[in-house]
């Protein structure tokens, strides 16, 4: 008997199905988001063979030096949603500015972007992704991580992973490229309530704040623990979903306020690691998904993972 797992488009017609006042138009926008990544994964997977690699010499509005990848990738995912009639307006990362949908030509939705997280991985072939989260236009642009109607990412790695969770939890889908769907892989995905991996850039360590440094010396100190760092924060947080763990990006006394943007990335990680029965903080101890934005590109520090170890990390800053 051919046992037939589910497509992401199977599974998200049959949640579409189970929600009362469906209109069809949040299956159309996941739609759009799975098909505007899959081209982007073809176009990561064929990157050191086709002149899309390095740099287009140009700064984006950040003062951020533009990869080829990531131009293509922005491009392309906001062409798709503006064009797709589902959304009233997205925010990318790599734009400074919000767009609007054309008049007659928009929805019901706002959705924020990372198209291509981990830029400094790209011409290194090291693990990359796409970041999306997803707002009822009616709150506005500014809203509390808590308002996402759906989070997820794309990891662009040893396979291609579509992530995310419209909250009744998190699934993970495997993109099968002899059929070009993405199946159903990673069911109801629930973080380990303790994990030994912790992941930081500890080349920034003497500017953390002392509660930080004294954490980690003391899991140097208790000798169970393994550092793993990729870069990206996809691939990071990825991992911590899998194996258990920590993820930090603290403010340090350069970055004061983190380097990672609360809306863009922040806020997507924690309602996926909240809703795997993980924790997250942010500044001050804050759940990042309470804290009101102030503007669109606000950045936030952040650590997430299994609740044993951010509660750990937790009692260091007490
Ligand atoms: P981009 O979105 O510009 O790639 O920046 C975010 C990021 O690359 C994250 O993916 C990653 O976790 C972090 O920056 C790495 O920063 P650092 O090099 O300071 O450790």
């Amino acid at each position: 008997m051919y046992k037939k797992i589910p497509t992401l488009t199977d599974f998200i017609l049959e949640e579409a199905r189970k929600t009362h006042d469906a209109t069809g138009s949040f299956t159309l926008l996941m739609n759009q988001i799975e098909n505007v990544t899959k081209i982007i994964a073809s176009h990561v997977k064929a990157s050191g063979l086709v002149d899309i690699m390095g740099k287009t010499g140009d700064t984006n509005s950040f003062g951020e030096e533009v990869q080829k990848l990531d131009e293509f990738s922005n491009q392309i995912m906001t062409d798709t949603l503006i064009g797709g009639g589902q959304v009233h307006a997205v925010v990318s990362e790599e734009m400074e500015q919000e767009v609007y949908a054309p008049e007659g030509n928009s929805g019901n939705y706002i959705v924020y972007f990372d198209p291509l997280d981990g830029s400094s991985n790209i011409d290194t072939n090291c693990p990359i992704g796409t970041i999306f989260s997803i707002y009822r236009k009616d709150g506005g642009l500014l809203q509390q991580g808590r308002q996402q109607v759906a989070a997820g990412y794309v990891l662009y790695g040893s396979s291609v992973m579509f992530v995310y969770s419209a909250g009744t939890g998190v699934n993970g889908f495997t993109l099968d490229p002899a059929i070009g769907s993405f199946l159903l892989s990673h069911p109801m995905m629930k973080i380990a309530e303790h994990g030994e991996i912790y992941s930081i850039n500890e080349a920034y360590e003497n500017l953390y704040d002392d509660g930080t440094k004294a954490y980690l010396a003391n899991l140097k100190q208790e000798g169970k623990s393994r550092a793993r760092y990729v870069g990206s924060l996809v691939a990071d947080a990825h991992r911590t979903l899998i194996k258990g763990g920590i993820y930090l990006y603290p403010a340090d006394s350069k970055q004061t306020e983190g380097k990672l943007r609360l809306m863009l990335e922040v806020n997507p990680f924690a309602y996926l690691i909240e809703q795997a029965g993980g924790k997250a903080v942010a500044k001050d101890l804050q759940n990042p998904l309470d804290i009101m934005p102030s503007h669109i590109h606000e950045r936030s520090p952040i650590v997430l993972g299994s609740p044993t170890n951010v509660s750990q990390y937790i009692s260091f800053q007490q």
